[in-house]
């Protein structure tokens, strides 16, 4: 490649990273939208910046358009998805780009969405804008993993979490929660809840550690997402800390008990709702869950334990990312093994991080197919 061509690839990744870290900012905010950034950069600048608006919209590109005012005359798009082509909601981005005399667009991940997958740059080609494709596709599609799977797939993406013990322990037996990541690993989990669009857990998990699963950051409590908890057979106490905040942030529980039952009753006056389920020799069928949730719009769903869910879910390939956080001592006796360890991963993952949070070491998976 020639020198000079490097050197504007290199450019251009360095924007589009910094579109993406952008980007992040609304992740979880914005369904049934992807949270998309735009920069526009005019004589290597950045003269507007946008992100998709809580809600979903106004877009990216408007945002960002309406910040570099006349200074987009003449000035480089960066964009993390392609630009919209259809009259939704507001108007198409990929015409107000034209509109604003933009006269390059480089994008990353393509829009899998029919109303504007191809069309959206052919939108801008068609005006003589340049328009670069592709540019850390990759990065920007992992990002936006939950709108792209619920838009290919028709289902969320599933996000395994796991906090091990050295020896490969989740727990100890016939005891609630127990310590085995640091605080660093703890503050790193509740901004992925805060990222993510649902939290799950099991009714063993529910009913042993009364876990609350919203986000407790500080100025990030009302991102939390709401709480699906697997029950086929209502056993959720209206005592738990679940039940007695579900007017504060929904939670659903996935059920095959009718509406007549007073059990039901008593935690629908709490505000608890209900998702009804098909079952499949005894479980709750999975796949029908996730479909279910998907049509409700969650993108994402964060699973939190325990280790039958987890194994169910594995077990049924319906795990997209594996989050492993490893804690630097050992449970001993009675320990409760994980469904996974490094050495166990299922077939088809690669490894996109490797991190340090604290004592702990994080490790991050995602499905290559
Ligand atoms: C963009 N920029 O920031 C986002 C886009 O319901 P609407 O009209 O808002 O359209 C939703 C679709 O817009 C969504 O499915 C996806 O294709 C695209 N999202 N597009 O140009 C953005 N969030
Ligand atoms: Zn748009």
């Amino acid at each position: 490649m020639a020198d000079y061509l490097k050197e504007q690839a290199d450019i251009d990744q360095r924007f589009m990273a910094a579109a993406i870290r952008l980007s992040r900012r609304n992740l979880g905010l914005t369904v049934t939208n992807p949270s998309v950034a735009t920069l526009i950069v005019r004589d290597g600048i950045i003269v507007g910046r946008g992100v998709t608006a809580v809600g979903g919209r106004p877009h990216a590109e408007t945002q960002a358009l309406a910040e570099a005012g006349d200074l987009a005359r003449g000035s480089t798009a960066y964009v993390t998805l392609e630009p919209c082509a259809h009259h939704g909601k507001t108007p198409p981005c990929a015409e107000a780009l034209v509109a604003a005399g933009v006269t390059r667009v480089v994008g990353a991940a393509s829009d899998p969405d029919s109303r504007v997958s191809g069309k959206g740059y052919a939108i801008l080609r068609a005006s003589g804008i340049e328009v670069t494709e592709h540019v850390l596709a990759t990065e920007a599609a992992d990002l936006m993993a939950g709108y792209m799977n619920r838009s290919v797939n028709k289902r969320p993406e599933v996000i395994l979490k796991l906090a091990v013990s050295a020896d490969g322990m989740i727990g100890r037996k016939g005891e609630g929660q127990v310590a085995i990541t640091g605080p660093e690993s703890r503050r790193q989990v509740h901004v992925m809840r805060a990222e993510s669009d649902a939290i799950l857990v099991g009714i063993g998990t529910a009913v042993a550690d009364d876990p609350d699963l919203r986000c407790r950051l500080e100025g990030l409590e009302p991102r939390s997402p709401i709480r699906i908890v697997l029950d086929r057979k209502l056993r959720l106490p209206p005592t738990s800390k679940l039940a007695q905040t579900a007017r504060a942030t929904p939670v659903l529980v996935a059920t095959e008990v009718e509406e007549a039952l007073p059990e039901r009753r008593e935690l629908s006056d709490l505000g608890v709702g209900f998702l009804a389920v098909e079952t499949h020799d005894g479980e709750i069928a999975l796949p029908e869950l996730l479909e279910d949730l998907a049509a409700k719009g969650i993108g994402s769903v964060m699973v939190e334990g325990g280790a039958a869910t987890a194994r169910h879910l594995l077990e049924e390939d319906l795990v997209d990312r594996i989050s492993l956080f490893i804690g630097p001592a050992a449970i001993g006796a009675n320990g409760v093994a994980s469904p996974l360890m490094r050495e166990t991963l299922p077939e088809g993952f690669r490894q996109i991080r490797d991190e340090v949070f604290g004592d702990d070491r994080y490790l991050e998976f995602v499905r290559t197919s």
